[in-house]
């Protein structure tokens, strides 16, 4: 049977393609992540000494790597975004390539959302149960896929992803708002609205899930929906867990990375941006 199970895929929202990129895939992806770390490090440090915050340097600085510090550490690099508009082999050999992989999951031809690579430092990096979704509901697609991209080995120490194992039917019963998407109806789960737990899926919900972690070695791809909750625990290892995401909508919907990208920018600190996001934007949006 292909990896590309798309039986599997709809039934849960996500699927694992083990070993999905090459050796060589994944030494072009770590010089390009080298480049880019040390970037973002260079960029906090320039605005630590110039005393500039980041919602100022984006508006000036349309085209930047955006780069999220840690919540209590400015000079250390949490997350940077917007990879394909900063590097161009990215651009043109890695985001082809992912596009293949969800055509022939799908069916369809998709294009690049948005992107990001979380550094997940030692100690922190915790993401609570949530629905992608809910952070990209302002804009015009209402289903995304996203090919997560493990640099590192994701393990149960160092914060893995968790899914459900099948969620709509341990959710089954219940009333939600469904919304029709490609891979048939689904809901809009209760999620917090303000607060630290801004966008988190609530508790009563999140208990009735059965959840799985789905550790993954470097070179591994999951590829998930936007409504399949998710969520990871902190990094209780001695090391960072790369891991990037790169997020597509299907191309009759149109093309919205630049638009995306260009709101990000000149709206750094909005809340909306940075929905169950362990950073200092999620909770100071209370
Ligand atoms: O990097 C992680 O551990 C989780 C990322 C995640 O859930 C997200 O960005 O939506």
């Amino acid at each position: 049977m292909s990896a590309f199970n798309k039986e599997r895929f709809m039934r849960q929202g996500y699927i694992v393609l083990e070993q999905g990129l090459t050796a060589q895939d994944m030494q072009m992806l770590e010089t390009a992540s080298a480049d880019l770390y040390g970037h973002s490090g260079q960029l906090l440090q320039q605005l630590q000494q110039s005393g500039a915050s980041l919602n100022d340097f984006y508006q000036q600085n349309l085209d930047e790597l955006i780069v999220v510090p840690e919540i209590d550490d400015p000079l250390k690099v949490c997350r940077y975004e917007y990879i394909k508009g900063y590097n161009p082999v990215i651009r043109e050999q890695l985001v082809p390539k992912l596009q293949g992989f969800i055509k022939a999951l799908t069916g369809d031809d998709f294009v690049l959302f948005k992107d990001k690579c979380n550094a997940k430092n030692p100690g922190g990096g915790a993401f609570e149960p949530h629905q992608d979704v809910i952070a990209y509901n302002h804009l015009k697609p209402n289903f995304h896929v996203t090919v997560a991209i493990f640099l590192d080995e994701a393990t149960l120490e160092n914060g893995c992803l968790f899914f459900p194992e099948n969620y709509r039917r341990d959710l089954e019963g219940h009333d939600y708002a469904l919304q029709n998407t490609p891979n048939g109806e689904l809901p809009i789960l209760p999620s917090y609205d303000g607060g630290s737990s801004h966008g988190a899926i609530q508790q009563e919900v999140v208990e009735r899930i059965q959840w799985q972690p789905v550790e993954a070695k470097p070179g591994d791809v999951v590829i998930f929906d936007s409504y399949v909750p998710h969520y990871s625990e902190k990094n209780a290892s001695d090391k960072s867990r790369r891991a990037m995401f790169y997020t597509f909508n299907a191309q009759h919907f149109g093309d919205f990375y630049d638009e995306y990208y260009d709101m990000k920018h000149r709206e750094f600190d909005n809340p909306s941006f940075h929905v169950a996001t362990p950073t200092a934007h999620s909770k100071s949006a209370m």
